[in-house]
């Protein structure tokens, strides 16, 4: 008739044990009216009766046990797109890349401006007229070899640049009858000296160097060290020189 589950359950519990009570209060009221009718207290047991009704509701029972984890949900859809982050840091350089194709030809440029070309040279000598010249004044070479640009004045004896840069001189001597002392002077300081000593017949002495001038410059050769030093001599077949020319501009 009855199948009693055993469930703990308060509710449960309660219930059955009302069900019992109905049970027997039913048991004992049909003894009790049995008794009446037939006026005898003796017999066998009737049989039961149906079941009760349902009782009412429990109270709600305590907070069970927090279950196991389940398992893992699918995957949520994307959120909201993010605000820019702050800018890395620069990262370090790469490796050099293959060289790329050779670009196509470029067009031909504007003819430029022909560059200027200073020109300055000179080479002048003795004559019969001027061998053996005064001490300590320029030596007025009047043998024009070369003097194109004028650059040399015989009447001075001196050499004036015209164009800054740097300048080669050079001289040959021929000596006869005195020594010679010879100074290349620039605006007058000496710059180099020779020196030779006349022993017989004729001689040769020689000199040069590189100097830098300015435009206004003055160079030249004279006889130092006086008039038993002017043994620059100059005949048929004998010269005593003196050259310049512009190496480059400055
Ligand atoms: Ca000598
Ligand atoms: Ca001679």
């Amino acid at each position: 008739m009855f199948q009693l589950l055993p469930c703990a359950h308060p509710s449960c519990l309660l219930s059955l044990r009302l069900l019992a009570f109905l049970f027997l209060s039913v048991i004992m009221l049909q003894m009790t009216f049995q008794a009446l009718t037939k006026g005898c207290v003796c017999g066998y047991p009737g049989i039961p009766g149906d079941p009760g009704h349902n009782g009412s509701p429990g109270d709600v029972g305590l907070r069970g046990d927090r279950g196991i984890q389940g398992p893992l949900g699918p995957p949520g859809r994307p959120g909201p797109k993010g605000e820019i982050g702050v800018p890395g840091h620069k990262g370090n350089i790469g490796y050099r890349g293959e060289r790329g194709a050779r670009g196509e030809k470029g067009d031909q440029g504007d003819k430029g401006d022909a560059p200027v070309i200073s020109k300055s040279a000179f080479s002048v000598g003795l004559t019969a007229h001027t061998k053996l010249p005064a001490a300590n004044a320029p030596i007025r070479f009047d043998k024009i070899i070369y003097n194109e640009q004028n650059h040399f004045d015989p009447a001075t004896g001196r050499f004036t640049c015209a164009a800054a840069g740097a300048y080669f001189f050079t001289y040959h001597i021929t000596v006869f009858s005195r020594n010679v002392k010879v100074a290349l002077v620039k605006n007058g300081a000496k710059i180099i000296h020779t020196t030779d000593n006349y022993q017989s017949s004729e001689d040769q002495a020689a000199g040069g160097a590189v100097l830098h001038l300015e435009v206004g410059d003055k160079v030249w050769l004279q006889v130092a060290g006086g008039e038993l030093f002017n043994g620059l001599f100059a005949d048929e077949d004998d010269d005593t020189t003196f050259s310049g020319f512009l190496i480059f501009g400055a």
